[in-house]
C-alpha cells in the first residue's frame, strides 16, 4: 500500500485551519490538522515543501516509522511548526490506519474506558457581574466545568480573557486586521488585588459541584504564583492554569511547596522533552499539550503515558487554534487514555464549521462523545472549503504600563 498524493489547505470559518489529506493507491484517504494559531502558512510550507514530497511512495500503515523519519530524519527537530506538521501527517495516517481496520481509533488506542468525556467551558465577563451571568449560562447549558476568566477593574485595555469584538465569549483570540498586533496593557499589583477575591465569589455563588478553573496565561513570576496559588486555596479550583512562563520547569517547585492548587500546564508544548521534568518530578496535576502542537497521536500518546506513572491526568488543549479534526483526535485519546482528566472544548458549531468538517462527534451536557465511525470519524468538504482562504491575523502583545514587554 502506498500514499499517492496529499494537498494541505489552509482557511476556514473565522480561522486559519491548515488541514492536510493524505490520499493512498487503496482509495481510503486520511486527515490532519496543522493549524499553529498566527502561523498557520508555515507548518503548511513545512508541509508542502519538505514533507509531501517525502511521504509519496511511503506505506501509509507504518506510522510509527513515519513519525521517526520525520522527526528524527529532521536535524533540526522539534518546535511548533515541526512538530505540527508532523502531528497533522500521524493524524492522518492513524484515520487511515483506523479505516482500513474498520476501527475507530480509540479501539486502536486499546479501547474506551469510558463513553462521555468531561469537558470546559469558557465563561467570561468584561466584570464580575458579566461573569456570574456567562458562568449561569454554562450551568444552565449542564456544563460540570467552567474557565473563569474577567475583566480587572483599573487595568488599561481588556485582557486576553475578555477579547473583544464579534466573538467575544466564544474566545476567537486572532485579530484579523493584519499582522501587525494590537497591544494590551497588564498590571500584576491590580489582578493580585482583584482576581482571588473575584473567584471566591464565583465559589459562593455557584456553590461547591461546579468545577472552577483558572487561567494565568503564564503572567505571574514564580513567587507570585506561589502566593496567588496558597490565596486561592479555599476556592478549591480544578486547575490552576499556566501560573508562570512555561519554559522554566524549576519554577514549579516553588509554587509547589507552597500551595496544594492543583497545576495545569502544556499548550504551548511540542514535545515531551518540555515537560519530562514536570512530570517526572510531579510538579504538575494536568498536562495540557495538544495533539496538534505535539507531534500528533504517537508523541501525545507517549506523553500521556508518561504522566499515567506520576499521577498527571490529562487536560489537552482545546482553544478555537485547533481544528475539528485535532479536536477529533484528541476525543480519542481521552476516550481511551486511562489517566484522563478533562478536555478544554469551545462549540465551534457554526453551520459553517460543521459543513467544512461534517462527523457525528457531538456534546452533550457538558460531555463530548466521540464518533464511532472508522478512523478520527471527521471529514473534510472540499467543494466546502473554496470558500475560504489565508486571512493574515495576530495575537495582541503584552506590555507594562511602562512600556515592558510582558509575556502573552
Ligand atoms: C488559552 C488559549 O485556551 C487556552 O487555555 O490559553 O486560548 C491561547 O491563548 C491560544 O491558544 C493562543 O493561540
Ligand atoms: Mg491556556
Amino acid at each position: 500500500m502506498k500514499i499517492t498524493d496529499a494537498k494541505v489547505f489552509v482557511g476556514g470559518p473565522g480561522k486559519n485551519y491548515v488541514t492536510l489529506k493524505i490520499m493512498t493507491d487503496q482509495g481510503v484517504y486520511g486527515l490532519g490538522d496543522a493549524t499553529l494559531n498566527n502561523r498557520e502558512t508555515l507548518p503548511a510550507a513545512y508541509l508542502h515543501d519538505y514533507l509531501i514530497p517525502n511521504l509519496i511512495g511511503m506505506d501509509p500503515r507504518r506510522s510509527e516509522d513515519i513519525w521517526q523519519f520525520f522527526y528524527r530524519g529532521a536535524y533540526f527537530r522539534r518546535g511548533p511548526i515541526a512538530m505540527a506538521a508532523f502531528g497533522a501527517i500521524d493524524m492522518a495516517l492513524w484515520d487511515i490506519k483506523g479505516k482500513l481496520a474498520g476501527m475507530p481509533v480509540y479501539d486502536l488506542l486499546g479501547g474506551k474506558s469510558r463513553d462521555g468525556a468531561l469537558v470546559y467551558a469558557h465563561a467570561t465577563g468584561v466584570d464580575l457581574e458579566g461573569l456570574f451571568d456567562s458562568v449561569a449560562a454554562y450551568v444552565e447549558q449542564g456544563y460540570k466545568a467552567v474557565r473563569l476568566q474577567c475583566g480587572i477593574p483599573g487595568m488599561p485595555t481588556a485582557s486576553y480573557a475578555v477579547p473583544e469584538g464579534k466573538f467575544a465569549g466564544g474566545d476567537f483570540i486572532t485579530d484579523f486586521s493584519g499582522i501587525i498586533p494590537k497591544t494590551e496593557i497588564w498590571d500584576t499589583d491590580r489582578y493580585l488585588r482583584f482576581m482571588p477575591e473575584a473567584l471566591s465569589k464565583i465559589r459562593e455563588r455557584f456553590g461547591p459541584e461546579l468545577k472552577l478553573l483558572h487561567d494565568v496565561h503564564h503572567r505571574l513570576t514564580p513567587r507570585e504564583a506561589a502566593a496567588f496559588a496558597k490565596e486561592v486555596e479555599p476556592v478549591r479550583l480544578f486547575w490552576l492554569e499556566d501560573p508562570t512562563p512555561a519554559e522554566d520547569q524549576a519554577a514549579l517547585r516553588l509554587l509547589r511547596q507552597h500551595s496544594t492548587t492543583p497545576i495545569a500546564i502544556g499548550e504551548v508544548f511540542n514535545s515531551v522533552w518540555e515537560c519530562n521534568k514536570l512530570i517526572e518530578e510531579e510538579l504538575i496535576d494536568f498536562i495540557r499539550v495538544a495533539v496538534t502542537y505535539a507531534g500528533g497521536i504517537t508523541h501525545a500518546r507517549r506523553i500521556v503515558d508518561l504522566a499515567g506513572l506520576h499521577n498527571v491526568r490529562t487536560g489537552f488543549h482545546g482553544a478555537p487554534s485547533h481544528s475539528p479534526i485535532s479536536m477529533a483526535a484528541q476525543a480519542h485519546l481521552n476516550a481511551w487514555a486511562p489517566n484522563f482528566g478533562i478536555q478544554e472544548y469551545l462549540v465551534l458549531g457554526t453551520p459553517e464549521c460543521d459543513a467544512l468538517f461534517p462527523s457525528d462527534h457531538f456534546l452533550k451536557e457538558g460531555q463530548f462523545f466521540v464518533s464511532d465511525a472508522p478512523g478520527l470519524g471527521i471529514d473534510f468538504d472540499e467543494g466546502e472549503a473554496k470558500r475560504y482562504s489565508y486571512k493574515p491575523g495576530s495575537h495582541p502583545v503584552v506590555r507594562l504600563e511602562d512600556g515592558t514587554l510582558w509575556n502573552y
